[in-house]
């Protein structure tokens, strides 16, 4: 697709979604440990997660899994029972759960202040606009694509509602490459962190701890994983 047409259609899921997962909301308790999500990027529901994880400032192992997708998909089954995205593990309570809405509300109440934003309610309002907002890029994010596995996971600072960060998402999720994934939505009290150790405050940023590479631009991170990890090695 040409590049005006990725960054249009994912600007249009962002004005879909009324621009919920650009800012950081209400903050409580802090994690000691960065939670675990497996999911798809072009998963509505999935969505709904990532980002509640903006507003509440969260990291999160994210474990992509993609229709098709042979790493992370066969984990889930065995580790919880079936494949149905979103699924939550919290290391720092034990807790791990399907449903986005039990999971959004679990994390307001962890580690917000208890209120889950109206574009997160469960109701029609949320979920049109999430239908809508993964409708922009249907095929984007959705199914796996060969690829080599990394030793380490990769690590990515981004927001959800981030035409750009989506664009290095989805490819991180076809090709099924584990990350940290680091929020630094605006108003997030980490951006000076973040600043200090990328050099300005641009995302998506992407480090592969594996190949001692770091890099902003969404063009140049989707074709540093094309040319690094998509290849049918697995
Ligand atoms: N009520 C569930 C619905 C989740 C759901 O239907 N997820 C779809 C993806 S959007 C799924 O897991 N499909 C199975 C698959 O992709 O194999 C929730 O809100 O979490």
């Amino acid at each position: 697709m040409p590049r005006i047409l990725d960054i249009g259609s994912s600007l249009l899921a962002t004005l879909a979604r009324v621009g919920s997962g650009i800012s950081v909301g209400t903050l409580g308790p802090r994690p000691a440990k960065p939670l675990e999500l497996y999911e798809f990027e072009a998963c509505p529901y999935c969505r709904k997660v990532r980002e509640a994880l903006t507003i509440l400032d969260l990291d999160a192992h994210i474990f992509p899994c993609p229709k098709g997708g042979r790493r992370f998909r066969p984990e889930l089954v065995t580790r919880a029972g079936k494949e149905q995205f979103p699924y939550l593990v919290d290391p720092n309570t034990g807790k791990e759960m399907y449903e986005s809405d039990v999971i959004v509300k679990y994390l307001f109440e962890s580690y917000g202040d208890g209120r889950v934003p109206a574009l997160l309610q469960p109701g029609l309002l949320t979920q049109a606009t999430l239908t809508l907002a993964s409708g922009m890029r249907p095929a984007s994010g959705l199914r796996a694509a060969p690829s080599r596995a990394p030793a380490q996971p990769l690590e990515l600072w981004s927001f959800e509602s981030s035409p750009f960060c989506r664009l290095a998402r989805e490819a991180l999720c076809s090709f099924e490459l584990p990350y940290l994934l680091h929020n630094v939505g605006k108003g997030s009290p980490r951006r000076e962190a973040f600043v200090a150790r990328s050099g300005k405050m641009m995302v998506p940023f992407l480090a592969d701890p594996n190949a001692g590479v770091e890099m902003f631009e969404s063009a140049d991170i989707v074709r540093y994983l094309e040319s690094h990890y998509g290849t049918d090695v697995r």
